[in-house]
């Protein structure tokens, strides 16, 4: 080592201890990185044990993680924009076992990982802001187009409830037009979508046709159960979803 010194510059030039000093504080660095990934993957892979996992999802500010509390504690609370999932062990059914519910963030960058937990899911409901509906429908149908063509949503043929939350606004539609907008969008979206039907994604997930070639797309032709529901969670007006939750719950 001391005899590449030389060509090195005076001002970069340090002392042997110091080189070994920085060797070991990037092996801690690595060894960091690695306990983390391991920690995260081993958590993901412990739960997927079990299939006892309900997902909220649904694009920013529709109410997920007020019906997250909502469900966990019966309290209304005041949120922010949410940056990681919310996880709490809820009692659907007195003197049943807990149902383990995750509130997935809506933010654009963050709604991707409802995909990590499709393999523990056994059911997803979809939150809507009825009162932003029209406003939202491509985003809202592109969000919901990946969740119905998820491959474990797909083989598992997981239920999905879409709540249509804050049903208390004089602005919110009605599940039934809600059902319309959205049958309509994904019916455009598929024709984008099945130009690409032979790629997959980085998950594995094949681009799927939704429904059935030749006829406009309807819920009623998918192999899932899918429901829609009026709420409003800041109301306390979520019995309905909870009994939803309890009826598809082992
Ligand atoms: N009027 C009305 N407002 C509601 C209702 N549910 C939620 N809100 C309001 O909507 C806003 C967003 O609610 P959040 O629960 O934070 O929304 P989120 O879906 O978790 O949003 P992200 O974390 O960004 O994905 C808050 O100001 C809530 O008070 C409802 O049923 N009625
Ligand atoms: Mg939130």
């Amino acid at each position: 080592m001391s005899s590449l010194r030389h060509l090195i510059p005076r001002q970069l030039v340090i002392a042997d201890n110091e080189y070994l000093t920085l060797l070991i504080l990037s092996a801690l660095l690595v060894l960091a990185g690695i306990v983390d990934y391991l920690s995260v993957n081993f958590s993901i892979r412990s739960k997927r044990s079990s299939k006892n996992t309900i997902l909220l999802t649904g694009l920013p500010s529709a109410g997920k993680t007020v019906m997250h509390y909502q469900l966990s504690s019966g309290k209304t609370v005041e949120t922010v924009t949410s940056m990681m999932e919310n996880e709490a062990d809820v009692v659907l059914t007195d003197g049943k076992a807990a149902t383990h519910v995750v509130d997935v963030p809506g933010h654009e960058r963050l709604r991707f990982k409802f995909s990590e937990f499709m393999p523990i899911a056994h059911a997803v409901v979809f939150v809507v802001d009825s009162s932003t509906v029209s406003r939202q429908t491509r985003f809202l149908a592109e969000y919901l187009y990946d969740i119905l063509s998820d491959r474990f949503a797909q083989s598992e043929r997981i239920p999905i409830l879409i709540a249509c939350n804050k049903s208390d606004l004089l602005t919110s539609f009605k599940k039934e037009r809600i059902q319309t907008l959205l049958e309509g969008e994904i019916n455009k979206l598929r024709q984008t979508r099945s130009a690409a039907l032979d790629t997959q994604d980085s998950e594995g997930n094949e681009n799927t046709f939704l429904g059935f070639e030749g006829k406009d797309f309807s819920f009623q032709d998918l192999e899932n159960d899918v429901e829609f529901l009026e709420c409003s969670a800041e109301n306390k007006d979520i019995e309905g979803i909870k009994d939803w939750m309890a009826s598809v719950s082992l």
